[in-house]
């Protein structure tokens, strides 16, 4: 059975891709039961106290397929993931994958209107959860979640888990009895940064992923020898497959779970556990340079510093190899597919200026303007593309497909680059009404049907503005119906609504008006010109 929902790749592309050797037929569980064999006892991940080899996993991952499967979790059967960076995620996702049940990744930052969301339109019909992580009580969200979503039948807890299902007891020594997968089917729902509203559900199919991991491995050159350190939330596609830490089970090599990206506990882990590659966000790789400065930690295992996610400032890339002494890559990547990577041995000018190039010869790419015409080499449009491993179009949304993707399939990205002759892409800008909050993704418009729901609230614009550290953040411009004293009740208003604290803005403005374009639709241009005026003042 195939997920409905999942436009796929029409019959004559998926035949070439397989023709070419792009898909394999291999799925994940194939790829662990292969990787056990092959690498049996060498070790597969550690939080940096436990050690789990890649015999050991295989083993736990059949152990907790059978657990799920007598809870009655079952092929095509969904399941809303929402774990940190701790080695419970990949028994829960790759025992998920053993039984063609398909977690949906939702990020730890995420609250109530957001898991609502996902439980809901993918008719979940489990949820995974820690009992508590980073202060926060995930069984009280989940109680809340499950009064209103009739799908919702399990409440899986990694941890304390009172009323609900324990994780721990799920582990059965049984046979376990596996369906059969196919490759071309979907293996998991990824999320969408979101531009119209709530995120869009992405389904990647064993095939598609597996294929950009391999390319991936190839282009950062992960062996069984590489060691990954994961800082940044692993359930987000960078750090789970450019190549992050898909990847580095594919090449059998071993990841480092770290809980956050603080230097206090990512450079000792470096050190101890010889880490040979990381991949970071602008704001944290800022951190990280400053944090350098005053330590002693010996960092010199380290390779290669990923940085992607938002646009990495010339001035600030150049200093991470004579900080480091390690090479750096610039990864400009998306949930829907296409990921584009600076090579290791590219000049300096190259790493430092630009944010790659497509990681594969069958990605296809068009820049093109507002008319969908091709502009001339170098010259600013939008970024179309289509390949092996990006989406034909996303879970349930017909409509939204329609807009998204070409007649011909192609991908709008929104994304404003230039492209140079040798083909390294630079991103300029951004067509699509959405923040990058340092890497962190948010959807004006989300943002903004909370704000509507608010009493006081006439109309409301959400807009990027400038910041020296995160690149952006958010600044909601509001017309009142009734003037009001208390500027932070819009902030808690949107807390009270259970909204991931990323997308909470970080600023409001009470204006009167909005600026208004030819065709009357909000001038968000004008709005950000207007506060970006404000902030230089
Ligand atoms: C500028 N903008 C960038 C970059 C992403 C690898 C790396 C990143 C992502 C990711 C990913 C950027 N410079 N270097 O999935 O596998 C912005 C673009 C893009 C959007 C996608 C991966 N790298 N971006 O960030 O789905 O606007 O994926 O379209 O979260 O992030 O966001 P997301």
């Amino acid at each position: 059975m195939v997920l409905d929902g999942c436009p796929t790749w029409p019959e004559e592309y998926a035949a070439y891709y397989r023709e070419e050797g792009c898909w394999e037929g291999k799925t994940f569980g194939d790829l662990l039961a292969e990787n056990a064999k092959k690498y049996e006892n060498r070790i597969a991940m550690t939080d940096g106290e436990v050690e789990v080899s890649y015999s050991e996993f295989n083993k736990k991952v059949n152990q907790l397929a059978v657990g799920f499967q007598k809870l009655g979790i079952q092929k095509g059967d969904r399941v809303v993931v929402q774990l940190p960076n701790q080695i419970a995620f990949f028994d829960v996702v790759f025992a998920l994958f053993r039984l063609g049940a398909i977690p949906v990744y939702a990020l730890p930052a995420h609250r109530y209107s957001e898991i609502h969301y996902f439980c809901e339109f993918a008719e979940a019909k489990a949820y995974i959860i820690p009992d508590t992580y980073g202060g926060f009580n995930y069984t009280l969200l989940a109680s809340e979640v499950q009064k209103s979503v009739n799908s919702l039948e399990h409440i899986i807890v990694h941890g304390e888990a009172n009323k609900y299902t324990s994780l721990f007891d799920l582990y059965l020594q049984a046979d376990f009895k596996e369906p059969e997968i196919k490759a071309s089917e979907i293996a998991f729902l990824q999320l969408s940064g979101g531009s119209t509203g709530l995120s869009k559900l992405i389904p990647r199919t064993h095939d598609d992923y597996m294929y950009s991991l391999r390319v991936s491995n190839q282009i950062c050159r992960i062996t069984k020898n590489s060691v990954y350190l994961a800082v940044l939330p692993i359930a987000h596609n960078f750090p789970m497959s450019s190549p992050g830490v898909l990847g580095i089970l594919y090449a059998g090599g071993k990841i480092v779970l770290a809980s956050g990206s603080s230097p206090d506990e990512a450079f000792p882990l470096i050190q101890k556990e010889q880490v040979t590659i990381t991949a970071l966000v602008p704001p944290i790789a800022l951190i990280w340079l400053e944090a350098i400065k005053n330590r002693r930690d010996d960092l010199s295992s380290l390779q290669v510093i990923q940085v992607g996610g938002a646009k990495f400032s010339a001035e600030v890339a150049q200093r991470i190899q004579p900080s480091f002494g390690c090479k750096l890559q610039q990864v400009f990547g998306m949930a829907e597919g296409l990921v584009n990577y600076t090579r290791l041995d590219d000049p300096d000018e190259i790493i430092i200026h630009t944010q790659g190039k497509p990681m594969s010869p069958y990605d296809e790419i068009k820049i093109v303007n507002e008319d969908d015409n091709l502009v001339a080499t170098g010259e600013v449009g939008e970024l179309l593309t289509r390949g092996p491993y990006t989406i034909c179009g996303y879970y349930n949304a017909p409509a939204h497909n329609r807009k998204a993707f070409t007649s011909d399939g192609f991908y709008r990205t929104g994304d404003l680059v230039s492209v140079n002759e040798h083909g390294y892409i630079t991103v300029e800008g951004r067509d699509k009404d959405q923040i990058n909050r340092g890497g962190e993704k948010i959807a004006a418009e989300e943002v903004e049907n909370h704000l509507l729901a608010h009493s006081n609230v006439f109309d409301v614009a959400v807009v990027a503005m400038p910041d020296k550290f995160l690149g952006e953040r958010s600044c909601a411009f509001i017309i009142l119906h009734s003037a009001s004293d208390h500027p932070g009740e819009f902030k808690q208003f949107l807390r009270e609504r259970g909204l991931a604290a990323y997308k909470i803005p970080d600023r409001v403005e009470i204006v009167e008006t909005f600026p208004k374009t030819p065709f009357g639709k909000v001038n968000k241009k004008t709005l950000r010109q207007k506060i970006d005026q404000k902030l230089k003042i």
